[in-house]
Protein backbone atom coordinates (compact mmCIF):
# COMPACT_ATOMS: atom_id res chain seq x y z
CA UNK A 1 0.00 0.00 0.00
CA UNK A 2 1.54 3.10 -0.68
CA UNK A 3 0.50 6.88 -1.90
CA UNK A 4 1.33 7.47 -5.38
CA UNK A 5 -0.28 10.70 -7.66
CA UNK A 6 -2.27 11.77 -4.20
CA UNK A 7 -3.84 8.07 -4.24
CA UNK A 8 -3.52 5.27 -2.04
CA UNK A 9 -3.17 2.44 -4.05
CA UNK A 10 -2.76 -1.23 -3.10
CA UNK A 11 -4.02 -3.85 -5.56
CA UNK A 12 -5.65 -5.98 -3.14
CA UNK A 13 -7.76 -3.17 -2.08
CA UNK A 14 -8.86 -2.52 -5.76
CA UNK A 15 -9.10 -5.74 -6.29
CA UNK A 16 -12.43 -5.01 -3.42
CA UNK A 17 -13.41 -1.87 -5.06
CA UNK A 18 -13.29 -3.07 -8.53
CA UNK A 19 -15.70 -6.07 -7.41
CA UNK A 20 -14.17 -8.01 -9.97
CA UNK A 21 -15.22 -11.55 -9.14
CA UNK A 22 -17.22 -11.94 -12.88
CA UNK A 23 -13.81 -10.30 -14.53
CA UNK A 24 -11.92 -12.80 -12.89
CA UNK A 25 -14.21 -15.49 -13.86
CA UNK A 26 -14.23 -14.18 -17.63
CA UNK A 27 -10.31 -14.07 -17.48
CA UNK A 28 -9.08 -16.50 -15.55
CA UNK A 29 -6.92 -14.66 -13.11
CA UNK A 30 -7.15 -11.42 -10.86
CA UNK A 31 -6.44 -8.67 -11.29
CA UNK A 32 -4.76 -8.08 -8.00
CA UNK A 33 -1.22 -7.58 -9.55
CA UNK A 34 -0.65 -5.63 -13.21
CA UNK A 35 -1.05 -7.97 -16.09
CA UNK A 36 0.25 -7.62 -19.41
CA UNK A 37 -1.83 -8.01 -22.95
CA UNK A 38 0.19 -8.34 -25.58
CA UNK A 39 -0.26 -6.57 -28.56
CA UNK A 40 -0.83 -8.39 -32.25
CA UNK A 41 -1.94 -5.97 -35.04
CA UNK A 42 -2.92 -8.12 -37.75
CA UNK A 43 -2.83 -4.85 -40.27
CA UNK A 44 -0.92 -3.90 -43.32
CA UNK A 45 -0.41 -0.42 -41.66
CA UNK A 46 -0.52 0.08 -37.75
CA UNK A 47 2.36 2.07 -36.98
CA UNK A 48 4.68 0.42 -35.49
CA UNK A 49 4.46 -3.31 -36.38
CA UNK A 50 2.35 -2.69 -39.85
CA UNK A 51 2.87 -5.32 -42.01
CA UNK A 52 5.04 -7.45 -39.95
CA UNK A 53 1.42 -10.40 -38.80
CA UNK A 54 -0.74 -9.25 -41.17
CA UNK A 55 -0.73 -13.39 -42.58
CA UNK A 56 -2.01 -15.23 -40.48
CA UNK A 57 0.74 -17.48 -39.61
CA UNK A 58 2.86 -14.98 -38.79
CA UNK A 59 0.15 -13.40 -36.66
CA UNK A 60 -0.91 -16.93 -34.77
CA UNK A 61 3.38 -17.64 -34.44
CA UNK A 62 3.82 -14.09 -32.94
CA UNK A 63 0.66 -14.83 -30.73
CA UNK A 64 1.88 -17.44 -29.43
CA UNK A 65 5.62 -16.09 -28.56
CA UNK A 66 3.63 -13.17 -26.83
CA UNK A 67 2.13 -16.42 -24.60
CA UNK A 68 5.35 -17.57 -24.26
CA UNK A 69 6.86 -14.29 -23.18
CA UNK A 70 4.34 -13.85 -20.47
CA UNK A 71 1.04 -12.10 -21.96
CA UNK A 72 -2.09 -12.67 -19.40
CA UNK A 73 -3.79 -11.31 -22.69
CA UNK A 74 -3.88 -11.24 -25.97
CA UNK A 75 -4.80 -8.20 -28.26
CA UNK A 76 -5.88 -8.94 -32.17
CA UNK A 77 -6.42 -6.00 -34.28
CA UNK A 78 -7.48 -5.82 -37.67
CA UNK A 79 -7.71 -2.18 -38.29
CA UNK A 80 -5.34 0.43 -37.64
CA UNK A 81 -6.43 3.09 -35.46
CA UNK A 82 -2.99 5.65 -35.54
CA UNK A 83 -3.95 8.92 -35.99
CA UNK A 84 -4.68 9.26 -39.70
CA UNK A 85 -5.30 5.22 -40.59
CA UNK A 86 -8.03 4.47 -43.13
CA UNK A 87 -11.12 3.33 -42.40
CA UNK A 88 -10.90 -0.64 -42.46
CA UNK A 89 -14.57 -2.45 -43.73
CA UNK A 90 -15.57 -4.89 -40.95
CA UNK A 91 -15.82 -7.60 -43.85
CA UNK A 92 -12.19 -6.65 -44.43
CA UNK A 93 -11.70 -6.54 -40.69
CA UNK A 94 -13.25 -10.06 -39.74
CA UNK A 95 -11.06 -11.66 -42.84
CA UNK A 96 -8.00 -10.49 -41.17
CA UNK A 97 -8.91 -11.59 -37.38
CA UNK A 98 -10.76 -14.03 -37.42
CA UNK A 99 -8.68 -17.25 -38.63
CA UNK A 100 -6.01 -16.02 -36.66
CA UNK A 101 -8.06 -17.11 -33.54
CA UNK A 102 -9.77 -19.83 -35.32
CA UNK A 103 -6.13 -20.98 -35.88
CA UNK A 104 -5.28 -20.16 -32.11
CA UNK A 105 -8.24 -22.32 -30.29
CA UNK A 106 -7.68 -25.37 -32.56
CA UNK A 107 -3.84 -25.16 -31.35
CA UNK A 108 -5.10 -25.47 -28.00
CA UNK A 109 -4.10 -21.36 -26.92
CA UNK A 110 -6.23 -20.94 -23.52
CA UNK A 111 -5.57 -17.72 -22.48
CA UNK A 112 -7.87 -14.95 -23.16
CA UNK A 113 -7.75 -13.01 -26.06
CA UNK A 114 -9.29 -9.32 -27.03
CA UNK A 115 -10.89 -8.38 -29.52
CA UNK A 116 -9.51 -4.52 -30.69
CA UNK A 117 -12.47 -3.63 -33.25
CA UNK A 118 -14.86 -0.60 -33.23
CA UNK A 119 -17.29 -2.86 -35.04
CA UNK A 120 -20.13 -4.82 -33.36
CA UNK A 121 -20.38 -7.06 -36.44
CA UNK A 122 -16.54 -8.29 -35.87
CA UNK A 123 -16.93 -8.53 -32.17
CA UNK A 124 -19.96 -11.19 -32.65
CA UNK A 125 -18.12 -12.89 -35.04
CA UNK A 126 -14.46 -12.91 -32.79
CA UNK A 127 -16.54 -13.57 -29.82
CA UNK A 128 -17.98 -16.65 -31.56
CA UNK A 129 -14.51 -18.18 -32.70
CA UNK A 130 -13.18 -17.36 -28.98
CA UNK A 131 -12.36 -14.40 -28.29
CA UNK A 132 -13.27 -13.54 -24.67
CA UNK A 133 -13.15 -10.07 -24.61
CA UNK A 134 -13.79 -6.53 -26.35
CA UNK A 135 -11.17 -3.66 -26.49
CA UNK A 136 -13.34 -0.83 -28.13
CA UNK A 137 -10.78 2.77 -28.77
CA UNK A 138 -14.23 4.23 -29.39
CA UNK A 139 -15.77 3.51 -25.97
CA UNK A 140 -19.07 1.83 -27.63
CA UNK A 141 -19.48 4.82 -29.39
CA UNK A 142 -18.88 4.14 -33.27
CA UNK A 143 -20.89 1.34 -33.57
CA UNK A 144 -24.88 1.70 -31.99
CA UNK A 145 -24.99 -1.99 -31.95
CA UNK A 146 -21.53 -2.71 -30.24
CA UNK A 147 -23.29 -1.92 -26.33
CA UNK A 148 -26.16 -4.21 -27.28
CA UNK A 149 -23.81 -7.00 -28.55
CA UNK A 150 -21.51 -6.91 -25.59
CA UNK A 151 -24.40 -7.00 -23.12
CA UNK A 152 -26.30 -10.02 -25.11
CA UNK A 153 -22.84 -11.73 -24.93
CA UNK A 154 -22.10 -10.91 -21.33
CA UNK A 155 -18.33 -10.56 -22.16
CA UNK A 156 -15.71 -8.21 -20.47
CA UNK A 157 -14.86 -4.43 -22.84
CA UNK A 158 -12.87 -2.09 -22.69
CA UNK A 159 -14.16 1.17 -22.62
CA UNK A 160 -11.38 3.36 -23.84
CA UNK A 161 -11.74 7.24 -24.68
CA UNK A 162 -10.94 9.11 -27.67
CA UNK A 163 -11.47 12.49 -29.13
CA UNK A 164 -12.81 12.33 -32.08
CA UNK A 165 -11.92 9.48 -34.94
CA UNK A 166 -8.56 8.58 -35.73
CA UNK A 167 -9.03 9.84 -39.23
CA UNK A 168 -9.32 13.93 -37.12
CA UNK A 169 -8.52 13.30 -33.79
CA UNK A 170 -5.04 14.92 -33.73
CA UNK A 171 -6.09 17.86 -35.57
CA UNK A 172 -5.70 20.25 -32.20
CA UNK A 173 -7.33 18.58 -29.69
CA UNK A 174 -8.61 20.30 -26.81
CA UNK A 175 -9.41 20.49 -23.34
CA UNK A 176 -10.57 22.38 -20.36
CA UNK A 177 -8.74 20.17 -17.87
CA UNK A 178 -7.80 16.87 -19.66
CA UNK A 179 -7.84 14.70 -16.59
CA UNK A 180 -11.11 15.88 -15.60
CA UNK A 181 -12.63 15.83 -19.20
CA UNK A 182 -11.14 12.51 -19.95
CA UNK A 183 -12.56 11.06 -16.57
CA UNK A 184 -16.02 12.76 -17.02
CA UNK A 185 -16.36 11.14 -20.62
CA UNK A 186 -15.26 7.97 -19.15
CA UNK A 187 -17.88 8.17 -16.63
CA UNK A 188 -20.85 8.76 -19.16
CA UNK A 189 -19.25 6.13 -21.10
CA UNK A 190 -19.83 3.52 -18.07
CA UNK A 191 -23.18 4.39 -17.52
CA UNK A 192 -24.62 4.24 -21.35
CA UNK A 193 -22.54 0.78 -21.11
CA UNK A 194 -24.88 0.05 -18.13
CA UNK A 195 -28.01 1.55 -18.96
CA UNK A 196 -27.32 -0.64 -21.91
CA UNK A 197 -26.79 -3.85 -19.90
CA UNK A 198 -23.47 -4.54 -19.55
CA UNK A 199 -22.42 -5.42 -16.19
CA UNK A 200 -20.35 -2.65 -14.43
CA UNK A 201 -17.49 -4.61 -12.85
CA UNK A 202 -17.17 -6.29 -16.45
CA UNK A 203 -15.73 -3.21 -17.76
CA UNK A 204 -12.13 -1.74 -17.67
CA UNK A 205 -11.14 1.98 -18.56
CA UNK A 206 -8.42 3.54 -20.48
CA UNK A 207 -7.89 7.38 -20.82
CA UNK A 208 -6.37 6.24 -24.57
CA UNK A 209 -3.02 7.85 -24.39
CA UNK A 210 -2.32 9.28 -27.82
CA UNK A 211 -6.11 9.29 -28.68
CA UNK A 212 -6.97 13.02 -29.65
CA UNK A 213 -3.98 14.30 -27.06
CA UNK A 214 -1.37 16.36 -27.73
CA UNK A 215 1.84 15.57 -25.89
CA UNK A 216 1.35 17.34 -22.71
CA UNK A 217 -1.95 15.59 -22.55
CA UNK A 218 -0.42 12.84 -22.71
CA UNK A 219 2.02 13.49 -19.85
CA UNK A 220 -0.50 14.86 -17.65
CA UNK A 221 -2.69 11.83 -18.06
CA UNK A 222 -0.30 9.46 -17.33
CA UNK A 223 1.25 11.54 -14.18
CA UNK A 224 -2.58 11.17 -12.73
CA UNK A 225 -3.32 7.78 -13.91
CA UNK A 226 -4.36 6.81 -10.79
CA UNK A 227 -7.06 9.25 -10.54
CA UNK A 228 -9.28 6.62 -12.84
CA UNK A 229 -9.70 4.27 -9.98
CA UNK A 230 -12.08 6.29 -9.01
CA UNK A 231 -14.61 5.35 -11.97
CA UNK A 232 -14.56 1.37 -10.08
CA UNK A 233 -13.54 -0.61 -12.87
CA UNK A 234 -9.91 -1.83 -13.33
CA UNK A 235 -7.36 0.60 -15.82
CA UNK A 236 -5.87 0.05 -18.68
CA UNK A 237 -2.57 1.89 -20.08
CA UNK A 238 -1.95 1.71 -24.01
CA UNK A 239 1.28 3.77 -24.38
CA UNK A 240 3.62 0.93 -25.77
CA UNK A 241 6.22 2.60 -28.63
CA UNK A 242 3.29 5.15 -28.91
CA UNK A 243 4.42 8.97 -30.39
CA UNK A 244 4.46 10.85 -27.18
CA UNK A 245 7.31 8.44 -25.93
CA UNK A 246 9.17 9.04 -29.72
CA UNK A 247 9.25 12.95 -29.12
CA UNK A 248 9.63 12.91 -25.30
CA UNK A 249 12.96 10.91 -25.97
CA UNK A 250 13.75 11.66 -29.55
CA UNK A 251 13.53 8.17 -30.84
CA UNK A 252 11.88 8.70 -34.30
CA UNK A 253 11.62 4.77 -35.36
CA UNK A 254 8.81 3.38 -33.02
CA UNK A 255 10.27 -0.65 -32.96
CA UNK A 256 13.38 1.10 -30.95
CA UNK A 257 10.56 2.76 -28.42
CA UNK A 258 11.15 0.22 -26.19
CA UNK A 259 12.92 1.50 -22.99
CA UNK A 260 10.46 4.61 -23.07
CA UNK A 261 7.59 2.28 -23.23
CA UNK A 262 9.12 0.23 -20.51
CA UNK A 263 9.32 3.49 -18.39
CA UNK A 264 5.79 4.27 -18.91
CA UNK A 265 4.48 0.61 -18.23
CA UNK A 266 6.44 1.14 -14.48
CA UNK A 267 4.75 4.31 -14.09
CA UNK A 268 1.81 3.27 -14.76
CA UNK A 269 2.30 -0.05 -12.79
CA UNK A 270 3.57 2.59 -9.95
CA UNK A 271 -0.35 4.01 -9.86
CA UNK A 272 -1.90 0.36 -9.53
CA UNK A 273 -2.79 0.42 -13.97
CA UNK A 274 -4.13 -3.05 -13.94
CA UNK A 275 -3.61 -3.80 -17.60
CA UNK A 276 -0.89 -2.69 -19.44
CA UNK A 277 -1.27 -3.08 -23.17
CA UNK A 278 2.33 -3.78 -25.01
CA UNK A 279 4.27 -4.73 -27.82
CA UNK A 280 7.13 -6.15 -26.09
CA UNK A 281 5.99 -8.52 -23.43
CA UNK A 282 9.17 -10.53 -22.28
CA UNK A 283 11.14 -7.11 -21.74
CA UNK A 284 7.91 -5.81 -19.93
CA UNK A 285 7.60 -9.04 -17.99
CA UNK A 286 11.40 -8.27 -16.64
CA UNK A 287 11.14 -5.08 -16.18
CA UNK A 288 7.59 -5.38 -13.80
CA UNK A 289 8.91 -8.72 -12.30
CA UNK A 290 12.01 -6.66 -11.11
CA UNK A 291 10.08 -3.65 -9.81
CA UNK A 292 7.50 -6.18 -8.32
CA UNK A 293 10.09 -7.70 -5.89
CA UNK A 294 11.24 -4.73 -4.60
CA UNK A 295 7.74 -2.79 -4.39
CA UNK A 296 6.06 -5.52 -3.27
CA UNK A 297 4.26 -5.15 -0.23
CA UNK A 298 5.39 -7.71 2.28
CA UNK A 299 7.13 -5.21 4.57
CA UNK A 300 4.19 -3.58 5.48
N1 LIG B 1 -3.90 1.86 -28.63
C1 LIG B 1 -3.90 1.37 -29.89
C2 LIG B 1 -4.85 0.41 -30.28
N2 LIG B 1 -5.75 -0.07 -29.40
N3 LIG B 1 -6.64 -0.10 -27.21
C3 LIG B 1 -6.66 0.36 -25.96
N4 LIG B 1 -7.55 -0.10 -25.07
N5 LIG B 1 -5.76 1.32 -25.53
C4 LIG B 1 -4.83 1.84 -26.38
O1 LIG B 1 -4.06 2.72 -25.94
C5 LIG B 1 -4.80 1.38 -27.73
C6 LIG B 1 -5.74 0.39 -28.12
C7 LIG B 1 -2.89 1.86 -30.86
O2 LIG B 1 -1.74 1.06 -30.83
P1 LIG B 1 -1.41 -0.12 -31.87
O3 LIG B 1 -2.50 -1.15 -31.83
O4 LIG B 1 -0.07 -0.64 -31.61
O5 LIG B 1 -1.38 0.58 -33.29
P2 LIG B 1 -2.39 0.67 -34.49
O6 LIG B 1 -3.64 1.30 -33.98
O7 LIG B 1 -1.67 1.51 -35.50
O8 LIG B 1 -2.68 -0.72 -34.98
Amino acid sequence: MKICGGYLVSYAGLRQSARMDKMQASLGFTLDRPRLMGIINVTPDSFSDGGLFDAPETAVAQAQKLVRDGADILDLGGESTRPGARVVPPDEEQARVIPVIEQLRAAGLDVPISIDTRNAATARAALAAGATLVNDVSGLTYDREMAAVVAEIGCPVVIMHAKGTPETMQHNPQYEDVVADVYEALARQIDQATNAGIARDLIVTDPGIGFGKTLEHNVTLMKHLARFHDLGCPVLLGASRKRFIGTLSGVETASERVPGSLAAALFGAAQGVQLLRVHDVAETKQALDVWMAIDGEDDE
